[in-house]
């Protein structure tokens, strides 16, 4: 079944949730590790992505350690062609919507793209939104944040990528955000919008997980939680907010 087809029985089902893990942030045993409880808990879909700096070697070290331990699929969301390994189910083929920097809108994706098509991996057209703060991917992509309050711009973007053909829209308060994106702002896109909805960035409780559900999110992302003691009991009760 392709990831695509999987996403789609899932979400009729209820939230589906979605573990990131940058393989720069930690050996890619406990990379593996993380997937690997992930899953136990009940995450629907394992991520990978690293913004600058992710090596080819670390990516197909981290892949093949996850790979070997989990069932769920393993997705892999490129910056750009430098880090590219085709051992992943498939691949989100996003565009940062609001970036300044082209690199980030569709310049890093061109360099990927002849690869991706000639090796025929699958291939999930996403459209990113970063909301404030934005964090780490606000700041490389210079990107032109939408406000917290700006519910209509927001809405907008998201719109624009569903006509742009986007099958998904994520957005993105950054990784480590102080908050999630506002339920106000969820609430009033998902109003508009006709695709699933990702959400993610600043999630780190159950609170927060049910808060983002109910405002409309299909898709839910966490990273940070799994990189402190104490990942399993907090993921467990994340995922319990998201699937209740
Ligand atoms: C997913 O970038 C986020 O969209 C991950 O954010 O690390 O804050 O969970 P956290």
């Amino acid at each position: 079944m392709s990831v695509t087809q999987y996403l789609k029985e899932k979400l009729k089902k209820g939230t589906v949730h979605i573990t990131l893990i940058d393989p720069m942030k930690q050996s890619p045993d406990a990379a593996a590790r993380l997937a690997l409880t992930a899953q136990e808990v009940g995450s629907d879909l394992i991520l990978v992505t690293g913004l600058n700096g992710l090596s080819q070697r670390n990516l197909l070290e981290t892949t093949r350690a996850i790979k070997e331990k989990i069932s769920i699929p393993l997705v892999y969301s490129p910056a750009g062609g430098e880090a590219l390994c085709f051992s992943f189910d498939a691949f989100f083929f996003g565009s940062l919507l609001n970036a300044k920097n082209p690199y980030y809108f569709c310049g890093g994706q061109a360099q990927a793209a002849i690869i991706l098509k000639r090796m025929e991996v699958e291939t999930i057209p996403v459209g990113y939104i970063a909301v404030e703060p934005g964090m780490k991917v606000g700041d490389a992509a210079n990107v032109d944040l939408i406000s917290r309050d700006n519910y209509w711009m927001a809405t907008n973007y998201a719109v624009a990528a569903e006509l742009f053909g986007m099958g998904y829209v994520y957005f993105e308060s950054g990784v480590n955000a102080a908050q999630p994106i506002p339920a106000g702002m969820i609430r009033a896109v998902k109003k508009e919008l006709s695709v699933p909805l990702i959400v993610g960035g600043g999630i780190r409780t159950a609170v927060d997980a049910r808060r983002v559900r109910q405002a409309g999110a299909d898709m839910v992302v966490t990273g940070t939680i799994i990189e402190n003691a104490g990942y399993r009991e907090r993921l467990r009760s994340i995922l319990s907010a998201l699937k209740d």
